[in-house]
């Protein structure tokens, strides 16, 4: 069976991207809810419902685990939904904020991701739960969001923009920073140049693949490769399809057919 992946779009590509890496045998079932991004300012009852429809939909394609490939649906709904399915359950939060623990040598841990991760304090709760003597600071950068699916990867708007949100967390000394939005690890090399070497990123997209594989390892679930006829990766969205196509071509090389 397939490994289910959801986002609020596109942005979860980059966890589906991590997971094709580290399991090239396994099959992955995409859903982008494209239609009602952008998750990041919504409130939390919406998010949960949107977070259980999608998953109602991913159980008929016969998933054999679901990833929340979202930092919002993450922070708002897995607490909610994880104890209503009988099938591994995993989010983008709970691997990254434990590798971010694990590195910081001062205590001082920064996350950045949308306005709802943020307002939720969920990192800095699973976070302290496993290391209460850290400083946890956050900031939403939601403009990064749209300036990275309009392709500005490498371009001074983006510098710019990136480079207001960070000053004031450069101020806290933080010597880790989570990046806690899907779409931040595709600015993974602006964001380290205007915090400087310093300052060790953390990926919850990597992070959250490492762990899917140890829970599907766990649980016997690893599976040998599609059988015959059957496509490895298949991608369903809620709104058109083009422009996700457009962005999934751009970071998932030749993973994407028509
Ligand atoms: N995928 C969302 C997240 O990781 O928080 C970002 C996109 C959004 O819904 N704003």
């Amino acid at each position: 069976s397939p490994i289910g992946v959801f986002d609020s779009g596109v942005g979860g590509l980059t966890v589906a991207r991590e997971i094709m890496r580290q399991m090239p045998e396994e099959r992955i079932v995409y859903f982008g809810d494209t239609a009602r991004v952008p998750y990041g300012n919504k409130s939390g009852n919406t998010v949960i419902r949107f977070t259980r429809q999608i998953i109602r939909f991913l159980l008929t394609q016969d998933v054999k685990a679901i990833v929340i490939a979202c930092n919002t649906a993450t922070a708002y709904a897995l607490e909610a939904v994880e104890g209503e399915l009988n099938i591994p359950i995993l989010g983008v939060i709970h691997a990254g904020a434990r590798t971010a623990t694990q590195a910081t040598k001062n205590g001082k841990i920064g996350i950045i991701g949308t306005e709802g991760t943020i307002r939720s304090g969920v990192y800095t709760k699973v976070m302290m739960e496993m290391r209460p003597d850290i400083e946890v600071t956050g900031k939403p950068c939601p403009l990064l969001v749209p300036l990275v699916e309009e392709g500005l990867l490498h371009d001074s708007v983006t510098d710019e923009i990136a480079s207001r949100y960070l000053s004031e967390l450069k101020g806290k000394y933080i010597d880790t920073l989570v990046l806690g939005c899907t779409h931040y690890p595709l600015l993974r090399s602006t964001v380290g140049r205007l915090m400087g070497p310093e300052v060790t990123l953390v990926n919850p997209a990597y992070e959250t693949a490492l762990e899917l594989k140890a829970v599907l390892t766990e649980a016997d679930l690893l599976c040998s490769g599609p059988a015959e006829g059957q496509e490895q990766y298949l991608f369903y969205v809620s709104d058109l399809a083009e422009k996700f196509t457009g962005f999934a071509t751009s970071i998932l090389p030749g993973a994407v057919k028509e």
